[in-house]
């Protein structure tokens, strides 16, 4: 039964039990409409309550339908029938509110809420714009300002707020259905509010729509959806109500078909199946209650700060009393700067700081729960920390290296209790890069592993599983891209060109800006190490600027030249004069933008397959979340495996061929020409 109906006395509670969401299927909204018609013949009915089972009121349409033909009753309808039922409606919202969900309480004559509820209209963050309403109702009801920027955001508000904003009418404690009730039972005392088509259109200024189009587009970096959603709103501000909602549901309509939408769509499900790989269904993790992290460099110190988020109290251990001071420096440099920016408050911070513990003794360790190495990428060093580590920790300890680029295996070799190991391989800044790469050896236990997916989730972060290679899943596909961007500068473009292209594809920098602002030393002391390990690294241009001390923006020069301590690129004639030496026995070709993206992306594409085929990843989405939550890859193109597939694989395969026929990328694998993601698909 996915809508059960029951009566207290003068009201009818309609109540949505369609688990795991109760999103509005086919079946929700038939059952929506029955109910209406069923409850406005029902005389001694007064009002109805619109209530929800489980962990949240109604989190939108079913996104799942989308790939799909709309079937009837289509949403608009259902709203408009509850919106002109007899009987008020009161919708009665705990947990989230989104999209369709709160379109359908926007239908209803009064809004309740729990204090904990969020309100929202997400459709842009789904490559749509709100197609029941939501564009058109919204201003109406909190204003336009307020509904622009809720609705070209796609972000959710607090149940307190959105009573600020006029779109809910109470928030309450305690028994949501009792205390709808209790309201209805005082407002239907009342006149009832005007119904929202028959509000008057809020007024606006031609300037006020200037200055939103403006932001918009600035945010927006090749999303269509926030700037159509805008478009819509502007017309619920000039059109009458009918009118602007059949131009929503056009927009709608068309936008659901689009590549951009399907693209999010395939994140959106990406996101929540990697966090759940097959092989853990139904294992547990541990709990989490004290952590430790061995160094305060700037991945251990974002680490650090992602575990205060998160509540866990943590030790932070480096190997001397004057490390430990820079550690807990580096940690209070970060906390500090989300107090100045606002995001939290002089109280949260001195919480924040007061749950870390600098230590150098590693007996401080004895009842961590879980253990995080990020000291020097050096095996030696790293050997000897968990070494360590085996000694002073509860056997049932967690330990996990952050290693980037060295064998988690060989790191643990030989010591007991190999279960408990694992490699957490956080982005940097740590507090702020939403991926985790999770990294199981052969011998770690599954529950160690749940640990490690469940604490990711618990910090907010995108947990994907990586196997065991050179670089995981991400920096392995890194160093495909750069020796691409340098490919591509010795055969005749410009770092600004290259730059240029990569940022209109949607990347929010280009591979040489990157590199200018990390470092170019950090690269090249990954490639030194990989010579010794017997790799032949390509990056010749790179090589000669760090021998020339051109290691990016920290020297004042790199692949561009940062005169006066400016961070800002200028083209710098040195690297001009050495791209055209090494570029001398090279064939020169005539790039654009297009071609250079071709260049760069798909060659990673290849290695993405061969990755899948190796099973270094489970899932062509996986790599995709890599990209997209660890390099900026654009969201919206869907991660470059999807951005293929969509893109067709015969082409994919066509280009790299013939990229290769000039020694400008690796051959297509087999395992990219037979599409070996797509066979299970
Ligand atoms: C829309 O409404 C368009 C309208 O304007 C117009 C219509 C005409 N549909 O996230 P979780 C599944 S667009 C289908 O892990 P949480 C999800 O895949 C929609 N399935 O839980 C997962 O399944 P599984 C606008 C959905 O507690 C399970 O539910 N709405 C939907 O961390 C649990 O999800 C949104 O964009 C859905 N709408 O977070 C809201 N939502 O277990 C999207 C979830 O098989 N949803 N699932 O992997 C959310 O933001 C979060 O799910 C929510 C709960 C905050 C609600």
């Amino acid at each position: 039964m996915t809508v059960i109906l029951t009566r207290q006395g003068s009201f009818a509670i309609v109540t949505i039990d369609h688990p795991p969401v109760n999103a509005l299927s086919r079946a929700v909204r038939e059952a929506l409409l029955d109910a209406a018609n069923t409850l406005d013949a029902e005389r001694h009915i007064q009002g109805v309550i619109l209530l929800c089972k489980g962990s949240t009121f109604i989190a939108g349409a079913d996104i799942s339908e989308f790939g799909k033909e709309p079937e009837p009753p289509y949403l608009p309808e259902v709203i408009a029938r509850i919106e002109n039922a007899s009987k008020p409606w009161i919708a009665a919202i705990h947990g989230s509110a989104l999209g369709g969900g709160l379109e359908v309480a926007m239908g209803c004559r009064f809004r309740v809420a729990s204090a904990d509820a969020s309100l929202g209209l997400p459709e842009v963050k789904l490559g749509i714009v709100p197609g029941a309403g939501g564009t058109v109702r919204l201003p109406r009801l909190a204003g336009v300002a307020a509904a622009v920027d809720m609705i070209t955001t796609g972000a959710a508000v607090s149940a307190t707020k959105a009573a600020s904003m006029g779109l809910v009418d109470a928030v309450v404690e305690g028994d949501l259905g009792a205390q709808a009730i209790a309201f209805a039972q005082i407002a239907l005392g009342n006149p009832l509010p005007v119904p929202i088509p028959q509000r008057p259109r809020p007024a606006t200024q031609p300037e006020f729509w200037e200055a939103a189009k403006k932001d918009v587009t600035a945010r927006a970096k090749g999303e269509i959806a926030p700037l159509k959603a805008l478009e819509c709103l502007q017309n619920a501000c000039s059109m009458d109500f009918d009118a602007a909602m059949a131009f929503e549901r056009k927009t709608f309509l068309e936008l659901r078909e689009s590549k951009q939408a399907s693209a999010l769509r395939h994140v959106f499900f990406a996101e929540r199946a990697a966090s759940r790989p097959p092989e853990l269904s139904g294992i547990q993790g541990r709990d989490i209650r004290t952590a430790a992290v061995l160094g305060g460099g700037t991945m251990g110190a974002g680490i650090v700060a992602a575990l205060r988020e998160a509540g866990i109290r943590v030790t932070l251990v480096e190997r001397d009393a004057a490390a430990v001071q820079r550690g807990l420096s580096n940690v209070a440099a970060i906390v500090n700067g989300l107090l100045s920016r606002g995001r939290m408050s002089a109280t949260e911070a001195g919480e924040r700081l007061a749950g870390i513990h600098g230590t150098e003794d590693y007996g401080m360790l004895a009842d961590a729960d879980l253990v995080i190495e990020a000291v020097f990428e050096d095996i030696a060093v790293k050997q000897a920390v968990f070494s360590k580590l085996s000694e002073v920790c509860r056997a049932d300890a967690v330990l996990a290296t952050n290693t980037s680029y060295l064998n988690p295996e060989l790191i643990f070799a030989g010591l007991p209790h190999p279960q408990r190991f694992l490699g957490l391989h956080f982005f940097s800044p740590a507090h702020v890069m939403k991926l985790v790469e999770v990294v199981p050896t052969k011998q770690t236990a599954p529950e160690v592993l749940a640990t490690g997916f469940g604490l990711a989730r618990r910090l907010g972060k995108i947990p994907v599983r990586a196997g065991i290679c050179d670089g995981f899943i991400g920096n392995r596909l890194l160093k495909i891209t750069r020796a691409q961007a340098e490919r591509v500068l010795l055969s005749g473009a410009t770092p600004s060109q290259v730059d240029s292209a990569m940022r209109v594809f949607g990347l929010p920098m280009g591979p040489f800006e990157a590199q200018d602002l990390g470092g170019l030393d950090i690269a090249a002391f990954q490639r030194k190490a990989a010579r010794e390990r017997g790799e032949t690294p390509f990056a010749p241009i790179g090589e000669r600027l760090c021998a020339l001390g051109r290691i990016g923006q920290k020297a004042g020069a790199g692949w561009y030249d940062y005169p006066n301590g400016s961070r800002k690129p200028v083209p710098s004639d040195t690297v001009a004069g050495i791209l055209s030496e090494a570029a001398l026995s090279s064939a020169r070709i005539e790039w654009d933008g297009p071609s250079i993206v071709d260049a760069i992306v798909l060659p990673m594409v290849n290695e993405g397959a061969n990755i899948l085929e190796e099973q270094v990843a489970l899932r062509a989405a996986d790599i995709d979340l890599v990209k997209i939550y660890g390099y900026g890859f654009p969201r919206w193109r869907g991660g470059p495996m999807h951005y293929a597939t969509a893109r067709g694989l015969p082409e994919i395969v066509d280009i790299l061929e013939r990229l290769a026929s000039r020694g400008l990328c690796a051959p297509p694998s087999e395992a990219l020409r037979s599409g070996c993601w797509l066979r299970d698909a």
